[in-house]
């Protein structure tokens, strides 16, 4: 997949790299803000890291969208993200993707050297499908009951996986009614995002019927509170979990995992590589 530039090799799993310049991501590994502003040393430093350990793409965010979080303004948005996607553009040669909903950003960030947009809200908001377009960048279209702030008060599925298809479906064809090829995109189910722990283990056991769809599929579990409900842990403690996941997610035909432990993550990709090729 062409990512302004830099190729992604789908022809087997890679991982995203969650990288969250937020100041309220102290979950995420240790922040990467100093007194509220991104510190850039602290970003490239961990950037360097992940690469090295073999993460194929850097999601940058800008917007905590955790169950319960608050909007971010644009402009707070803006200058969190572009910065940092300059410089790991000017130093790295890799795919960076910018967890975005905003079309200003998605323009910006395109022209900074981003590769990848990634959009928890699937290209809703209004002018973010022709901004997306306009970049002739992928475009990551997630799934998610409701918003955010209240997305995890009463999720209500008839059928979780059957309706998760169809909305992706239908945001997938208004993509290409926009003028977004159909090859640069990827869909993702949107594990936490309007979902109690009985519809996530739903979806990820009905995982392989979005395969259906015909684009590569993208999933998020790391370190999600569906571990923290089925094993009672904390998030420092649900590495065991994600990797699970992870694991049980690309035997059900998930492309890209996107993570927060890397190296951990990279060798359990690396064994599932292994048994495929045996
Ligand atoms: C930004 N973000 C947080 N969780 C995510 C998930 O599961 N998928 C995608 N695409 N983005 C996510």
């Amino acid at each position: 997949m062409d990512c302004g530039g830099r190729v992604l090799d789908l022809s087997q799993p890679q991982v995203m790299a969650v990288l969250n310049v937020t100041p309220d991501s102290f979950s995420d590994g240790g922040s990467l803000t100093t007194a509220g502003l991104v510190n850039q040393q602290k970003v490239l430093q961990r950037v360097e890291r992940i690469l090295a350990e073999g993460a194929a793409i850097i999601d940058v965010g800008g917007e905590s969208t955790r169950p319960g979080a608050k909007a971010v303004p644009l402009a707070e948005e803006m200058d969190r993200v572009l910065p940092v996607v300059e410089a790991i553009n000017a130093r790295f040669d890799a795919v960076i993707s910018v967890d975005t909903s905003s079309p200003e950003l998605m323009l910006a960030a395109a022209r900074c050297g981003a590769g990848l947009l990634n959009d928890v809200r699937a290209l809703e908001r209004p002018g973010a499908l022709a901004a997306a377009a306009q970049t002739g960048l992928p475009v990551c279209l997630m799934h998610m009951q409701g918003s955010p702030a209240m997305m995890q008060h009463n999720p209500n599925y008839q059928n979780v996986v059957s309706e998760v298809a169809k909305y992706l479906t239908a945001r997938a064809e208004a993509c290409v009614a926009a003028g977004i090829v159909a090859e640069r995109i990827i869909i993702d189910p949107g594990f936490g995002f309007g979902k109690t722990v009985e519809h996530n283990l739903q979806l990820l056991k009905g995982l392989s019927q979005l395969q259906a769809m015909g684009f590569p599929i993208l999933v998020g579990l790391s370190r999600k509170s569906l571990i923290g409900q089925v094993l009672g842990r904390e998030v420092a403690d649900r590495l065991a979990g994600s990797l699970a996941l992870a694991l049980m997610s690309l035997m059900h035909g998930a492309a890209i995992v996107r993570v927060h432990d890397v190296a951990e993550t990279v060798d359990a990709l690396t064994l599932f590589n292994a048994m495929q090729n045996a």
